[in-house]
């Protein structure tokens, strides 16, 4: 792929009642998904519940959504995981499996200095031919502008998912590292802003589940309707903050199936929701308004 851009789902991975991967739940998402009309995957992320999966089964995961997209739209996959060699052995198999960009998470629990950081990437980066998309996430401990100028310069390193509210950033990135470097926005709640603010596409949880929602806002906001954008992402904002309440990718998954695409459950320790909180999201998305 030239170029990823446009809306691109933080892909949920669906596991069934016994937290296995469930090949034909993923299988219906990703084709469900692309007839929403999304612009790509990112794969075994944050969202993905990566982290909570073995490296043999998160290379599984990156096997099926690539066999089942068919090249129909470019897969990133998040490769992050705390040691070096098991994030290039990742990358590694992602770009064999066809991956068209690879993405990761500094190591983090340790609290590494810039410098490990810096030396993480640039392993991991040049290991593979592959697009590196860096990735700044408050979980992970959110980089300086500073920092991120000169995570550029390494090899591959192709741009940023920035889950980070300072969007005036992205200008500064584009201006001062080059209007190649892409920037993904990953804060849905700022999506409208992110791409106002020149980012070249957003990366986020729920757009596994309001594909059409984020896919009409990102339109409209290209077409300069910011009326309509700002109507639909204050709706957007309402939703997300509703299922913030629980375990929100638990939260997805069960939205996902009352709009007819079953997407199983999460892993522990994450928490599926009882009947009950279940009904409880279903009163709490009826009350909201434009
Ligand atoms: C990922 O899978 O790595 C995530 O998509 C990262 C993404 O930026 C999300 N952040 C987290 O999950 C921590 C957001 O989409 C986030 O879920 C959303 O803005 C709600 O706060």
């Amino acid at each position: 792929y030239e170029e990823i851009k446009g809306v691109i789902p933080a892909l949920i991975t669906p596991f069934d009642h016994e937290e296995n991967f469930d090949e034909m739940r993923m299988r219906k998402t990703v084709n469900w998904l692309l007839e929403e009309g999304v612009h790509g995957f990112y794969l075994t992320g944050s969202t993905g519940e990566g982290f909570l999966m073995t490296p043999e089964e998160r290379k599984v995961v990156v096997e099926v959504v690539v066999d089942e997209v068919k090249g129909r739209v470019p897969v990133i996959v998040h490769v992050g995981a705390i040691g070096t060699k098991i994030s290039i052995d990742l990358a590694k198999h992602a770009e064999k499996a066809g991956a068209d960009a690879v993405s990761s998470v500094p190591p983090f629990y340790w609290r590494f200095s810039d410098d490990a950081i810096f030396q993480y990437y640039e392993d991991l980066a040049t290991a593979t031919s592959l697009p590196m998309i860096i990735y700044n996430v408050p979980l992970a401990g959110l980089f300086g502008f500073d920092f991120i100028k000169r995570l550029s310069g390494i090899p591959h390193v192709h741009g940023v998912k920035y889950t980070a509210y300072t969007h005036q950033d992205i200008h500064k990135a584009k201006a001062q590292i080059g209007k190649d470097f892409m920037v993904y926005s990953g804060a849905d709640e700022m999506a409208v802003s992110g791409i106002l603010n020149e980012a070249d596409g957003i990366i986020g949880s729920f757009y596994s589940m309001l594909p059409d929602v984020f896919v009409n806002i990102y339109d409209h906001v290209k077409k300069e309707e910011f009326k309509e954008a700002q109507r639909l992402q204050k709706i957007a904002v309402d939703i997300i903050e509703a299922s913030l309440k629980f375990d929100y990718y638990a939260v997805i998954k069960v939205a996902m199936k009352w709009m007819g695409m079953d997407a199983g459950y999460v892993r522990r320790p994450f928490r599926n929701l009882t009947a009950e909180q279940e009904e409880a999201v279903k009163a709490s998305y009826r009350e909201i308004r434009d």
